[in-house]
């Protein structure tokens, strides 16, 4: 671990009180002049830090610009981002999340970065991240589930980031099945999870989510500003991306552990809460065909319910619901 490193953890661990210079320089091993030296770095980069003569330094604030520090300060979660690796650009969180996870990263390991290159989306799409405007993180989790569980850990991240959003942006977002999260009718957040297993064992799920934030109209992609949308030009707000983090680690903590000790019934059912189109006509697209149909909910393992052709019940485990008008 790098001394700036270790400065803040001894500066934050003590953020009530202040840390003399002397104890920072024994507890570094550097001199006085070296320890203030590093706080001076410190303040270049954002970090606001108090210094009283006859006292020590404390830190007051910590700087807006994501970093495994500023997500972690004061985040409060038992083991979900204990360990974080933040980027300023990655290919993909996902492809970083599955080098860590061959390597033993620990469960509840957080890749995220300011800008993916290479974002992916499911089959061979894309996700847009751009540098500094949203939310692109992937984590790893070694759950003792069976590996045909897994899809429910999609659905799962769903209610956890429509949760964020209603609870915390105040806005009415909803669930598009299978994974994308809508705002008033357009897409603001994506979810792709991928997994490692033998026959009867998954060794890790990559769980990852995209979530448009800060992006202005005119800062959507152009070939998908109609049909895509952020929580800026949603509620006129510039929000803080390590709050939003910890928000969305604290919330999935909860609700993973949740799911874990007591099943998916009451997970299904909030689902079903945030449906898009829930009981309504939707137009559904498989392989073979494209069709209307009522969109009935989902059943336990998270197909979609819904009649065939015919009008008979039957439950769809892919398809694509046409959503918006091209
Ligand atoms: P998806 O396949 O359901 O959606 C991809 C489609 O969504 C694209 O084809 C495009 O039309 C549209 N799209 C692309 N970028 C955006 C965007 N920023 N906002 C709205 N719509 C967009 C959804 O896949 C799963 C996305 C997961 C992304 C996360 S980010 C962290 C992690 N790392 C990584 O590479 N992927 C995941």
């Amino acid at each position: 671990e790098s001394t700036r490193n270790k400065l803040i953890n001894l500066l934050s661990k003590n953020n009530d009180q202040y840390i003399s210079g002397q104890m920072l320089s024994d507890e570094l091993n550097i001199s006085r002049s070296a320890v203030w030296k590093h706080i001076n770095e410190l303040k270049k980069d954002g970090y606001e830090i108090e210094g009283k003569s006859n006292k020590g330094y404390r830190i007051i604030k910590f700087p807006d610009k994501m970093s495994e520090n500023t997500i972690k300060w004061g985040l409060k979660t038992k083991w979900l981002g204990k360990n974080i690796k933040h980027f300023d650009t990655v290919t993909s969180t996902q492809t970083v999340a599955h080098e860590e996870a061959q390597n033993n990263a620990i469960n509840g390991t957080v890749i995220v970065a300011d800008e993916q290159t290479k974002g992916r989306g499911r089959i061979t799409r894309n996700w847009q991240s751009t540098s500094g405007k949203g939310v692109w993180l992937s984590m790893i989790l070694r759950p003792e589930i069976p590996p045909q569980e897994a899809p429910k850990l999609t659905l799962l991240t769903a209610i956890v980031l429509a949760d964020v959003l209603r609870n915390y942006v105040h806005v009415e977002p909803q669930i598009k099945w299978p994974n994308d999260i809508l705002i008033n009718g357009k897409k603001t957040a994506g979810i792709l999870t991928e997994m490692q297993a033998e026959q009867d064992r998954i060794w890790y799920v990559i769980v990852g989510f995209g979530l448009n934030v800060n992006h202005t109209i005119e800062e959507l992609p152009e070939n998908i500003n109609y049909k895509a949308t952020s929580l800026r030009v949603e509620t006129d707000t510039e929000w803080k991306l390590n709050d939003l983090i910890q928000e969305i680690l604290v919330t999935f903590e909860k609700t993973y552990d949740y799911y874990l000790e007591h099943g998916f019934a009451d997970i299904k059912e909030k689902w079903e809460s945030y449906g898009f189109k829930m009981g309504k006509e939707i137009s559904i697209k498989t392989m073979k065909s494209h069709w209307k149909a009522p969109f009935l909910g989902i059943t336990n393992d998270g197909a979609l319910i819904t009649k065939d052709m015919d009008g008979n019940r039957t439950t769809l485990y892919s398809a694509e619901i046409d959503w918006f008008k091209d």
